[in-house]
This record gives C-alpha cells, structure tokens and sequence, in this order.
C-alpha cells in the first residue's frame, strides 16, 4: 500500500471550511514518514512539523465542541489575544505548518509533472528546489536558507523516495505517481483553503526566521 493512499485527506465542503479533528488525524501521519528518508538531517524538519501539530492540538483538545473547524481556532484567539495575535497560539503554529505542506503540495505536484533535470533525472534538486523557494524561502533568512542548502544533499535519490512512499515496495513508478496524483485531488485544495482563510482573516505573517 502506499503512505499517500493511507492518509488520503477528506473532500472538502462547500464553503471550504476545514475540519480540525480530521485535518489533525490526517496531519499527524506526516512526521513519521521523514523516518523513512533514511537521514538524520530531517530530524529538525520532523519536529518542527511534529511541534506546530502538538500546538494545534493542544487548543482543540481543550474544547472540540468550540473548535470545529480551524477557522473557529483563528477566531477564538483573535478574539482571545487582541494585539498579541496572529503571531501567538495555534493561529501562529497553523501559520507555519501551513508553509510545510504547501512545501510537500509543490514537491509532489513537481514528480507528478515529471519535471526533472534531465542530466541528473534520479536527482529531485529541482522539485525540492522549486518547492523551497515558492512555500518556503521568503520566510527564511540567510542562515535558514543556508541550512536549506545544506539539507538538500541529503535528498533521497527520486526512485527511493518513490519507494519510500509505497511503504518500501518496489512499485512501478507510473503506479507511485498515480498514487500522488491521487492524493493531491484533496490535499490540495485544503492547502488552499488554509491558505485562503488567513488571508481573509489577514492572519498571514511575513516575518523572516
Ligand atoms: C520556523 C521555521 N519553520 C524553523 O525555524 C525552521 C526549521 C528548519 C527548516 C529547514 C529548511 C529545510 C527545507 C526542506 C528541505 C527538505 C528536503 C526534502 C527532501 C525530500 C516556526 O519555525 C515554528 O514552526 C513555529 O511553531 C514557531 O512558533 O517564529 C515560529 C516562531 O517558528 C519552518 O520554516 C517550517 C519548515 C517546514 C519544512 C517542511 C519540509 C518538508 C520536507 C520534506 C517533505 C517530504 C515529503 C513528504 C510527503 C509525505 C506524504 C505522506
């Protein structure tokens, strides 16, 4: 079986509202796929992930009934922490978390394209490149960036990293993108509609870390 198909997100509703106990139940299998990258140079990307995960928990599980959706959590700590917020709560652990799956959203959708570097296509450089600096890099400064750098040698090869997604099994690689294509029928769109929602809130920050 595949990691992707086993951790497939829930369609959205019409008015796009996302449903915090699924998106957590969802979301919280993601950590422990970077175990399978085989390199300790992820651990500091597990648990950053892993972190702004346990934050929005933390709030939901203090009252589900209140925190239905994620936009009820925004609202509440809008409402809760007046000038503090957004950069404070589970509003500003979303807000990060946020940027790591739109990170994963762009590297998918880039092998599922079958964009490659067609002198080096066992390589992803350029679909972990291309996701970095369209999700990520304008939050990060330089020493960030640097770490970036540093990390993006330890990016499995393409056909491990398929693999890693099949859960190990060697599966046909045609098979492994029509999985990703799969899962990114309703991962996108709630990436999206995260992504919309701080916007309409004005909850999105651009400060550099
Ligand atoms: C800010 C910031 N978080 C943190 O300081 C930085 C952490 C390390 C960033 C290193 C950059 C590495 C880029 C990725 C290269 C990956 C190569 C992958 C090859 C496969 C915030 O932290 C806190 O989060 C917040 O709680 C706090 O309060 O200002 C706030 C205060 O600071 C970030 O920049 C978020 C980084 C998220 C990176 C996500 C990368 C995902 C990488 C790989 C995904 C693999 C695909 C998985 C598919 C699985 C499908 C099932």
């Amino acid at each position: 079986m595949s990691v992707l198909l086993d951790n497939q997100f829930k369609e959205l509703p019409p008015d796009k509202s996302v449903d915090t106990k699924t998106f957590l139940d969802t979301v919280s299998h993601l950590p422990a796929f970077f175990d399978c990258l085989g390199s300790k140079a992820f651990s500091a990307i597990k648990s950053d992930i892993n972190g702004n995960i346990t934050k929005i928990k933390a709030v939901y599980v203090k009252d589900p009934a209140k925190y239905v959706t994620l936009q009820d959590i925004l609202e509440a700590e809008r409402a809760e922490y007046a000038s503090e917020w957004p950069k404070v709560g589970a509003t500003l652990a979303l807000m990060w978390l946020k940027r790591g799956l739109r990170f994963i959203q762009i590297l998918l959708q880039s092998l599922a394209d079958g964009e490659k570097d067609e002198n080096n296509p066992n390589l992803i450089k350029v679909n972990v490149t291309k996701a970095y600096e369209q999700a990520l890099k304008r939050y990060h400064g330089w020493m960030v960036q640097r770490i970036f750098s540093a990390v993006l040698f330890a990016a499995p090869y393409r056909s491990n990293f398929l693999k890693a997604l099949s859960k190990g099994e060697e599966v046909k690689e045609e098979e492994c993108l029509a999985n990703i294509r799969h899962f990114l029928v309703n991962y996108t769109p709630t990436v999206d509609a995260i992504y919309e929602m701080y916007m309409n809130l004005n909850a999105e920050l651009d400060y550099t870390v």
